[in-house]
């Protein structure tokens, strides 16, 4: 059970609107605990700036005129737990085990603050001990030598920037393998599988100035108050200029409700709020999909009255003309599915979609926005690809205001993917590779998250390195995977705070410490900078402003290339050491392999607002096997095989973020806009389903895993809240959930774990 424990635990709704003054102090407090100097908040003056460091939370775009303070409640949160006063030193490994240490909570582990030099764990005393640079990167390259490269794997969180990816995915392929997992594997590969399909370009169109042209929005199934709060201005402004905007989500979102600007003083001291959603749908967990299909059934409705009395058409049939391939397929699949059949797999009704689409068909340009409410699905990818095709049905791609956007979620995340972070060869310039640096790139498909975890599960990954990151936590199966993880030979874990990850750990185990983004990063070089791409592939150049947290901490570049070193034969066209010393000579390198997408790399680093690479779908240049925008019709309405059971005990449940954690950083203990304070063991769940199932609101319960495949799968002590959710739904908190998600319960063709509808039972103790 992992409560707050310092803190009583309250449970009441919070009426107050995202932003606001809850925000003001929610950072005070933050800022105050991290004991963060007074300088904490100039250093708050450069985040986000051109020339500034660009933020360690999400990945929002920057505006290429920022306000003066452009940063939100959770990045600055980011901030203060990344420069934290806070430090932890081998005096505190000699103290505790390992096994001892395992015992502590995942919030303790990463408040004992920064790590500080590198460590290697000894069988002997169970404990971890100093050791210097040059070793660690000698034994890791003796053992990544002496094993199988394909046992190998050589995971990514997302946060990493250009350089320190580009540097890893050729570590990767020069030691032989393609081996390269990232975090957007669980997150957004539904994105990166479907609209290639769909448009031809792996990423979204929309860029920030489009919300200023837009006449309407749809969103889907993400959390903007806590999880990507700058986006709450546009929003805001495009809310205010009287936009509608249409949320899909089965919780009402309070940052998709109300929001007040913590930035305007007006607003704060006149606490006025401005409406969001227009229209909020409570769609069923995985009820995209049929709603979707009611949008555009009404559409087509609407279009054919329209087409029979001659007035104008709904359905932009030029563009269609033009444009896009599989038009005919799609409206007949749409005909024929039902009203009852639509409202039966989305739980909403008719009337309420219909009132969606009228909206919709009256916008000039309107845009998709989704997050993890779409992609963490079995049908993750046929969700993406169905609201391209709502899109596609008015012309809404490659026109201002338009678009579809998924809200990435790492900082550098889709950046990763461009400079090379990814299991498929495909996706990698290999004949540039091979030119560059006189080698055959590996061909051979490699692991993503999900078959890492299998390797790992049968064996046959012996190695894990990891830049960045938390796997063990962040992924599903956490019974069974914890156990195969002590049995890998070597484990290696880039870091800057204590996790789970180092404590659950290898044979032979290394934490490498690193600096972070924010700190001042010199080398003989001189002062360094590096680059990220944010969720509009705009690229930013970040500089660190912060003093390092220890002077024996390696940038990632140098912790890369060290490894590089140890591990490779010299290659005559590389210097490694070069390259973790003179970033710049980095980005020549990367504009080398893709000088399309990065021109002028060095000269444009620093634009404000960023310089965007080329999104030919933005231009209506569909880079398709048919040349055009293609209607991809998906084979059924039905979410998820496994959840559609007829046993009604068996729940659908959502795992998600509070508005106090970064993924499996846990800030504290409430989530304010869902009024819960003091715990993280709760379980929102529909008021008529607590009453069917015989419980009581703030009773304590135990989950199990639904799945009929023999494995028991089984979280205890959550705390039942009588919720706005959808029947059937329940909510809880990831990662704390994740053992009750199966390893094959991914969506079908990007395999990321459907960490949005896993079936679930109630035990009561
Ligand atoms: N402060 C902070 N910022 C973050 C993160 C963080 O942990 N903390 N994480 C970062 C990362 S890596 C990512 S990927 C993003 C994640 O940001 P989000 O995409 O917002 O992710 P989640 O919090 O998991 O929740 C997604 C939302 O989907 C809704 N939802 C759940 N199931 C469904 C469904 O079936 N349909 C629909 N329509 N909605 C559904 C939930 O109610 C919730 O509002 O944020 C990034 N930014
Ligand atoms: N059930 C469930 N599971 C999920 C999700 C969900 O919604 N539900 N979401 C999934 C998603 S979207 C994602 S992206 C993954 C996230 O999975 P990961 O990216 O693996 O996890 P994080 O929690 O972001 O990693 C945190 C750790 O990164 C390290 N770190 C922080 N900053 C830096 C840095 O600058 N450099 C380096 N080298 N290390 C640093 C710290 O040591 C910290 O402990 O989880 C996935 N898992
Ligand atoms: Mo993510």
């Amino acid at each position: 059970m992992e409560d707050g424990m310092a803190d009583p635990v309250t449970i009441k709704p919070y009426n107050g609107p995202a932003g606001g003054w809850g925000s003001a102090k929610s950072l005070a407090e933050i800022l105050l605990r991290e004991q963060v100097p007074l300088s904490g908040g100039t250093l708050l003056m450069h985040q986000n700036k051109p020339d500034g460091f660009m933020c360690v939370s999400c990945a929002w775009a920057k505006p290429h005129k920022p306000s003066v303070f452009e940063y939100c409640e959770n990045g600055a949160k980011a901030t203060a737990w990344e420069v934290t006063r806070r430090r932890i030193t081998a005096d505190f490994f000699a103290k505790h085990t390992v096994t001892e240490l395992e015992r502590w909570r995942d919030y303790d582990l990463e408040e004992l603050g920064r790590l500080t030099e590198p460590m290697r764990w000894d069988a002997a005393t169970d404990k971890y001990a100093p050791v210097s640079w040059d070793e660690a990167f000698q034994e890791i390259g003796a053992e990544l030598k002496a094993l199988e490269p394909k046992s190998t794997v050589f995971y990514a969180s997302g946060r990493a920037s250009l350089e320190a990816s580009y540097m890893y995915g050729l570590l990767a392929r020069l030691y032989g393998n393609n081996n390269l997992p990232d975090s957007s594997n669980m997150c957004h590969e539904s994105t990166s599988v479907a609209l290639p399909e769909s448009i031809g370009s792996p990423v979204g169109t929309v860029l920030l100035e489009d919300f200023e042209h837009t006449d309407c929005i749809l969103f889907f199934g993400q959390n903007p108050g806590s999880n990507a709060p700058r986006m709450l201005h546009p929003l805001q402004e495009a809310s205010k200029r009287g936009v509608p905007i249409i949320t899909f989500n089965p919780l009402r979102e309070r940052g998709l409700e109300r929001f007040t600007n913590p930035q305007s003083p007006v607003e704060m001291l006149t606490r006025s709020e401005t409406r969001i959603s227009s229209q909020y749908l409570q769609v069923k967990a995985g009820g995209d999909l049929a709603a979707i299909y009611g949008l555009c059934k009404a559409l087509i409705e609407a279009d054919d009255t329209a087409h029979a009395h001659g007035t104008p058409r709904l359905i932009d049939t030029a563009f269609i003309a033009e444009h896009a391939h599989g038009f005919e397929a799609f409206v007949a699949s749409v005909r024929s599915k039902t009203w009852e059949e639509i409202e039966r797999h989305s739980g909403l009704l008719r009337a309420d979609l219909e009132q969606a689409a009228r909206t919709y068909a009256r916008a000039k340009a309107a845009m998709g926005i989704y997050g993890m409410g779409l992609t963490q699905h079995r049908k993750g990818v046929e969700t993406v690809q169905m609201l391209v095709n709502l899109l596609l049905l008015r012309g809404n791609i490659g026109r201002p205001g338009a678009g579809i956007c998924p809200v990435r979620g790492h900082s550098n995340v889709q950046g990763q993917r461009t400079v090379g972070i990814t299991e498929k060869p495909e996706l990698v310039p290999s004949g540039k590779l091979k030119a560059l640096y006189g080698f055959e790139p590996p061909q051979e498909t490699g692991l993503n998250t999900v078959e890492a975890c299998e390797g790992i599960l049968d064996g046959s990954v012996r190695a894990f390195v990891a830049l960045g990151g938390n796997f063990i936590r962040a992924v599903p199966e956490t019974g069974l995977l914890e156990a195969a993880w002590r049995k890998l030979r070597l484990t290696v874990q880039i870091s800057t705070k204590l996790n789970r990850n180092h404590l659950i750990h290898g044979q032979i185990a290394y934490i490498l410490p690193c600096l972070g983004r924010i700190e001042i990063d010199t080398q003989m070089g001189g002062r360094q900078a590096v680059a990220m791409e944010d969720s509009t592939a705009c690229i930013h150049g970040s500089k660190g402003y912060a003093e390092p947290a220890s002077p024996h901490l390696l940038s990632e570049p140098r912790i890369v290339a060290g490894i590089a070193q140890a591990t490779l034969a010299p290659n005559p066209h590389i210097n490694w050491d070069r390259w973790g010393r003179d970033y710049a000579t980095v980005r020549d390198a990367i504009e080398a392999t893709y000088p399309s997408e990065f021109k002028d790399f060095n000269a444009r680093l620093w634009k404000p607002g960023g310089f965007r690479r080329p999104i030919p779908a933005a231009q209506c240049d569909w880079k398709t096997e048919t040349g055009k925008a293609n209607f991809i019709t998906p084979g059924g309405m039905s979410a998820d095989p496994d959840t559609e059971q007829a046993d009604p005990d068996v729940l659908r449940l959502i795992t998600m973020r509070s508005n106090d954690q970064f993924n499996t950083t846990i800030y504290g203990y409430d989530d304010r806009f869902r009024g819960v304070k003091g715990t993280r063991m709760v379980l929102f769940m529909n008021k008529a389903d607590v009453a069917r199932l015989g419980l009581r609101d703030a009773q304590t319960v135990n989950l199990v895993g639904a799945a009929s495949d023999g494995v028991k799968r089984r979280v205890d002590g959550f705390r039942v809240l009588a919720y706005d959710i959808p029947a059937g739904c329940v909510g809880g908190y990831y990662p704390e959930c994740n053992p009750l998600i199966p390893l094959w319960h991914h969506a079908g063709r990007s395999k990321v774990p459907a960490a949005k509808s896993v079936p679930v039972r109630i035990q009561k103790p």
